[in-house]
């Protein structure tokens, strides 16, 4: 169980995920949380970059020490923590992202929230894991690679012409970890998504519909039907299912970015 955060808060660190592992390493409990105005080192999955822009963006990472998780539990909690993302969206700001799996949010069509989950080994046990969340906040443009698939709770108030309203980085970062301690703690009796399966689907972007498949070595179409208990990706391609775990594989929409 997840009971106490505890909230530390710096202008500007390599990476939070970085800070929270070195702060796991000197023995510190689960809980801690710790936020930054601007990451210089900000990781996506599998050695990619993560843009954080100073003070317009959320990039927040908590520690976890889960007693007895077992490791193939740990992917899950991306999966998890996205839920609390796109809760906190909904809950200060009415807006209904979807989450795409594993590991974004999107608003519109475009990211605005990205997860790294990370852990490590002791003894053959997980020791702790790290769950690190990037949410664009007042973005109003991104570098050119990425301008055309992100946004930011800014930009997506001013689409809705809601003028003078805009997103706040301190209550957001609350919002989002109290969403995720209710979530987190479901998650963690049965160590599966038996108890968040059914908000988990109401909330997957192309449920039901045509994604491409992308791997290392080829793409393919086909209908994501859902998720597992275990939170992977149920698809179904030429009439059979087929489940897609994490790792390397990305899904698209078919026209785009979702
Ligand atoms: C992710 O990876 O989306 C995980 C991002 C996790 C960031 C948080 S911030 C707090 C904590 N500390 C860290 O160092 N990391 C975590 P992935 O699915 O691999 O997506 C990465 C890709 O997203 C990049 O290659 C870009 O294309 C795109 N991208 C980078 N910055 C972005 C941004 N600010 N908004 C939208 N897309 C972005």
């Amino acid at each position: 169980m997840l009971d106490n955060i505890n909230f530390e808060y710096y202008d500007s660190v390599d990476s939070t995920n970085d800070r929270i592992k070195e702060r796991a390493h000197a023995g510190e409990k689960q809980g801690l949380v710790i936020s930054a105005g601007t990451q210089t080192a900000g990781k996506g999955r599998i050695g990619r970059k993560w843009e954080s822009p100073k003070h317009d963006s959320i990039a927040t990472s908590m520690l976890l020490t889960p007693q007895e998780i077992s490791l193939e539990a740990v992917p899950t909690i991306t999966v998890v923590a996205a839920m609390a993302v796109r809760d906190a969206l909904s809950r200060l700001y009415g807006l209904e992202g979807k989450i795409k799996w594993p590991n974004d949010i999107v608003l519109d069509g475009k990211k605005i929230c990205g997860i790294l989950t990370e852990m490590e080994m002791k003894d053959g046990a997980v020791w702790f894991v790290v769950v690190g969340i990037g949410v664009n906040v007042h973005n109003k443009s991104f570098d050119e690679e990425i301008a055309y698939k992100a946004t930011s709770v800014d930009l997506e108030l001013i689409k809705e012409n809601r003028i003078g309203e805009t997103g706040h980085r301190a209550e957001l970062t609350k919002a989002i970890w109290e969403s995720f301690k209710r979530y987190y703690n479901i998650f963690i009796k049965t160590q599966d998504m038996s108890g968040l399966k059914e908000e988990y689907e109401r909330n997957l972007a192309n449920f039901g519909e045509r994604v491409r498949i992308e791997a290392q070595e080829n793409s393919y179409e086909a209908i994501a039907k859902g998720i597992t208990a275990k939170g992977e990706l149920i698809v179904e391609v030429d009439k059979k299912e087929q489940i897609i775990r994490t790792g390397e594989v990305s899904v698209r929409g078919i026209y785009g970015y979702v």
